[in-house]
């Protein structure tokens, strides 16, 4: 059964009600289509659309098996995303909420898929010639590759290639089913309803999961708005991708939850990884679930060994003091959830009376409580502060024109021009503060992309920045395994290849990424800073403007709306996908693998004219020509990532930010125009209807005033 205690969290500021009560206003005035609410109306949408991308996000991370899967379908109190054995989680899987359960499925582009196939292929067709080639929207072809996959026994020196024949044959296999989502760009394929359910399946089988990019889930069981929960893979899953995948979105996250299984503890594999959070600057945000697992655990004492245990290997890796909730996940699931299997009803029978039972449901409700806390604080503090006061302007300016409109009614006599002249006033005062607004953003462009070209440039410089420096200890230290003894020099070329890959892919991961991600954030919130500093005294123009218009006006007490603080200006820099940097390395195009595959087979064919000491000579020379491939390749790499950095994402986000604030700035500006002269026409019938109207209209300013009290920042 739900236990229906998580609350959630609205949308701040509160949008939606905002919307209803302008809506009211405009049936009481019978004035649907006065300007100057549909402009208010439309600066609303923006804003709803600006608070969709915005994102709270919250990672959920720990090792395979931890019950990742189980807590979050505890949270949304239904079995949604799949669970069980095996490795399941083979895509960061993102919840978001929804009215109605939607699964939106991004599925790689053809060439993207060809791309990889080709290069998997490469290094197969370097073990074994008699592999035949294979484009992958041939059947016949397809067939072929498969059956000789199925037929050929595999050779002991090519056994090191099964990551590449599992992505083969998961393709072939896959590729009928697949193939009616793949294009030429991404396609998204969104399944409503109980079809959504279908989601499943194409995680948890290699041969569908291999066609997907991203996969995200609507689900009206997640009731947190504005915010993103997202299931990752295990920690120690035998795909190195899949730990680039979740640090990267850790990374990006304002909430870690590690799940910690109570059956396996702390594994090497969690080391890793939570010295790689504390490596990120990201242990204040992480807290921990130690999934309990109650058929384990017979009493509290033994609950409380195991806990002492995990307490003592997290300060290991650095949490002096984790903030730790312990509760069966699997339990609060099958509480929450509505239809049960049989066995689910046998478990949850079986578990009535178990000791741990309400230690576990204890520490369910403040763990839930703490989140709702956290995410408050996160929304309010840094995401939404700049929305906040913008809807708050908003909001003023609603109050003043309906005061100013309760004026002109109850007065008989009213001065028309005076009223005029005023608003024309402040018109040509906005004007030119609008122009210097554009001026100050046009001139502080060049400044701005100065700061984020030094920035780049400083940490990719070659002699001193970080990211050279760390490739080139890795280049020195890099060393080839020795050749087998009966070595092919074909196989042995690609498994050399292949062995640097990885050896890369680590290093970046736990050397570069590191230091890199927190760089970027950090220039990233300079840039931010720089931004919210130059128009700041913009945004208070408009904001004393007001004031000074609202209190000569304002027939409210003092201690009410006006004392209220608003947050600083604070315009976050915008929601863009950061570009990887494990991602654009090396490595990955067939053509440079085919490249270094001839050189290995020249080489061959020249020392063994040569006739001495084979092995070794081939060993170091390929050491010496394989490094210097690398580095020509990271060359190449380092620079398009670095200008990709630059210009698609840091400058790209810091533009957008520049629009943002241009037209929230211009929203609030032509909202305090509040212009009453369209209302002339309607003034009589007003004035008319007067002794109905103004207790309504009383009865609705006390609502209007009510919603800015309700949304104040935490
Ligand atoms: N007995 C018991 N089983 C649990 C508990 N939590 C999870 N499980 C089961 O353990 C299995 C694995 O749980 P998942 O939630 O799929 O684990 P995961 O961390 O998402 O695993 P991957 O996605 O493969 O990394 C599932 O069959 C769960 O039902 C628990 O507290 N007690
Ligand atoms: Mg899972």
């Amino acid at each position: 059964m739900p236990d229906g205690s998580s609350s959630g969290l609205s949308l701040f500021p509160p949008l939606a009600e905002t919307r209803f009560q302008l809506e009211k206003l405009a049936e009481l005035l019978q004035w649907k289509d006065a300007p100057q609410l549909r402009h208010w109306q439309e600066t609303l949408q923006h804003a709803e659309a600006r608070l969709q991308q915005a994102k709270v996000r919250i990672a959920v991370l720990g090792a395979v098996k931890s019950g990742k899967s189980t807590l979050l379908n505890a949270l949304l109190g239904a079995d949604r995303l799949r669970r069980g054995a095996g490795i399941l989680t083979s895509i960061v899987t993102r919840v978001q909420p929804g009215e109605i359960s939607r699964a939106h499925l991004r599925f790689k582009s053809k060439s993207l898929l060809d791309r990889q196939f080709q290069a998997a292929l490469a290094f197969l067709q370097s073990s074994d010639s008699s592999l035949p080639s294979c484009e992958l929207d041939h059947a016949s072809e397809r067939q072929s590759l498969l059956h000789w996959l199925d037929e050929q026994p595999v050779a002991e020196d090519t056994s090191h290639f099964g990551e590449e024949r599992a992505f083969l044959r998961a393709c072939l296999v896959g590729y009928s089913e697949a193939v009616g989502y793949l294009s030429n760009s991404t396609e998204v394929q969104t399944w409503s309803g109980e079809e959504s359910y279908q989601h499943q399946a194409w995680v948890e089988q290699d041969a569908r999961a291999v066609f997907l990019e991203d996969l995200l889930l609507e689900e009206p069981g997640w009731t947190w708005q504005g915010t993103e929960i997202a299931d990752c893979q295990g920690s120690d899953s035998p795909n190195p991708l899949h730990f680039v995948q979740v640090q990267e979105y850790a990374s990006r996250s304002n909430l870690l939850i590690y799940v910690i299984s109570s059956r396996i503890g702390i594994r090497q594999a969690d080391v890793r990884l939570l010295r790689n959070l504390h490596q990120l600057g990201l242990a204040d945000q992480t807290i921990f679930v130690i999934n309990l697992d109650l058929n384990e655990h017979e009493e509290q004492a033994d609950v409380g060994r195991i806990t002492e245990q995990i307490l003592r290997d997290l300060r290991q890796c650095g949490w002096q003091q984790p903030h730790y909730f312990t509760f069966s996940a699997l339990h609060l699931l099958l509480q929450r959830k509505l239809e049960l299997t049989t066995r689910e009803q046998k478990q949850l029978e079986f578990w009535q009376d178990h000791p741990v039972f309400q230690i576990s449901a204890n520490a369910w409700k403040i763990f839930q409580e703490e989140l709702h806390l956290r995410l408050v604080h996160q929304q309010s503090q840094t995401l939404l502060a700049g929305e906040w006061s913008h809807w708050q302007r908003l909001h003023r300016q609603v109050s003043e024109f309906v005061e100013r409109l309760q004026a002109t009614l109850s007065t008989e006599n009213l001065d028309w021009e005076e009223w005029q002249s005023e608003l024309q006033h402040r018109q040509r005062y906005l004007r030119y503060h609008e122009q210097n607004l554009q001026h100050t953003l046009k001139g502080g462009e060049k400044k701005w992309r100065q700061h984020i070209d030094h920035g780049v440039r400083a940490l990719f410089d070659r002699q001193e920045g970080r990211i050279w420096s760390s490739l080139e200890r890795f280049l020195k230290q890099l060393e080839l395994t020795s050749p087998k003894d009966n070595f092919s020099p074909n196989i042995q070329s690609m498994l050399w290849v292949q062995e640097v890959r990885e050896q890369l892919l680590r290093w970046v991961v736990d050397e570069i990424n590191v230091s890199l991600l927190p760089e970027i954030a950090r220039l990233r919130s300079e840039i931010t800073v720089l931004v919210n500093q130059a128009v700041e005294p913009f945004f208070e123009v408009l904001d004393e403007l007001q004031q000074k218009e609202y209190q000569l006006h304002s027939r409210l007490q003092k201690g009410s709306l006006s004392s209220i603080e608003s947050p600083k200006v604070y315009w976050q820099f915008p929601e863009i996908e950061p570009i990887s940097f494990t991602t654009t390395l090396a490595f990955q195009t067939p053509e440079q693998l085919r490249s270094w595959l001839l050189y290995g087979q020249s080489w061959f064919r020249a020392l063994w004219r040569k006739e001495r000491n084979l092995q070794r000579e081939f060993h170091q020379q390929s050491q010496r020509e394989l490094k210097r491939q690398l580095l020509e390749n990271l060359d190449f790499d380092v620079l398009n990532y670095q200008e990709n950095l630059k210009y698609r994402y840091l400058w790209s986000g810091t533009q957008q930010l520049l629009e943002t604030i241009l037209v929230c700035w211009q929203e609030s500006a032509r909202g305090c125009q509040a212009d009453l002269s369209g209302l002339l026409g309607q003034l009589e019938r007003l004035r008319s209807e007067r002794k109905q109207l103004m207790p309504l209209l009383l009865q609705w300013q006390s609502n209007w005033r009510e919603l800015s009290i309700r949304s104040l920042p935490v």
